[in-house]
């Protein structure tokens, strides 16, 4: 359960960040599967930011019978999310951004709606559960926020690298009027986010990585519209409270 308050902040702030939500035995086990796990290897690529430094990323839209479909179903994220959205949640996609020491890229400043929308969700009504696998800091590169942005609304997003950022000219005045809050975490913690909320990270230039896995969901009334038709995602199922240590 989340109280009154920290629904309030997230209203405001557009984020809350919630601490020891997965034990340092989780995450051991999801760092295990991004070193060792097929999935990951399988499913990434690298991207370029405005400077020419790549960063990887591994992404799906799927829920299987994995650990990250174990983490992207724990009741621990799932009702958070769905009292954030004010309803029912769907799973829409789950992605692990590695960050590697030294090299990995910067992200441009954007809102996630700002490409969604492009996907054809009807509202802004999604939002991210980004957990961190190794300490984010300063110096590795955590994701920083503009407090309280995600209330502009959505802005237009243009090509940046190979990177989808928002309107370099706007982003300059917003940038003097919110207050950028560097999000610095320690492993098992979730910063919950709302897919307006302004966000973006500096290169990894430290000797540590900074690994995080990060679960998107769609409130489930708001649908995705595509070749003219509205389509729903069914509701995300809610699995057992030890699925990630319970896988093998
Ligand atoms: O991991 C990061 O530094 C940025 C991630 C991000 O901005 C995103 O996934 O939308």
């Amino acid at each position: 359960m989340l109280s009154f308050s920290q629904v309030s902040q997230y209203e405001r702030d557009g984020y809350i960040v919630l601490e020891n939500v997965f034990s340092p035995e989780e995450v051991a086990k999801l760092l295990d599967a991004v070193e060792q796990g097929e999935k990951v290897s399988r499913m990434s690529y690298t991207v370029k930011d405005g400077s020419g430094k790549l960063t990887k990323l591994a992404l799906w839209f799927d829920l299987a019978d994995d650990i990250w479909s174990a983490a992207s179903t724990v009741p621990r994220i799932v009702n958070p999310v769905r009292i954030l959205l004010g309803e029912d949640a769907s799973f829409f996609h789950g992605k692990v951004m590695l960050k590697e020491a030294k090299t990995g890229g910067a992200w441009e400043w954007h809102q996630d709606y700002g490409y969604w929308y492009d996907q054809g969700f009807m509202y802004p009504n999604l939002i991210s559960a980004f957990t961190a696998l190794d300490p984010a800091t300063i110096e590795n590169g955590c994701l920083r926020v503009l407090k309280g942005s995600h209330k502009l609304g959505r802005l237009s997003h243009q090509y940046v690298g190979t990177q989808t950022g928002a309107d370099p000219d706007r982003m300059e005045q917003i940038l003097s009027q919110f207050e950028l809050v560097p999000v610095e975490m320690k492993p098992g913690s979730v910063l919950f986010f709302h897919s307006n909320l302004l966000h973006s990270s500096a290169a990894n230039l430290s000797d540590y990585p900074r690994r995080s896995f990060i679960m998107c969901y769609n409130a489930t009334s708001n649908p995705e519209m595509k070749k003219g038709e509205l389509n729903y995602r069914p509701s995300c199922p809610v699995g057992p409270d030890n699925g990630i240590l319970a896988c093998p």
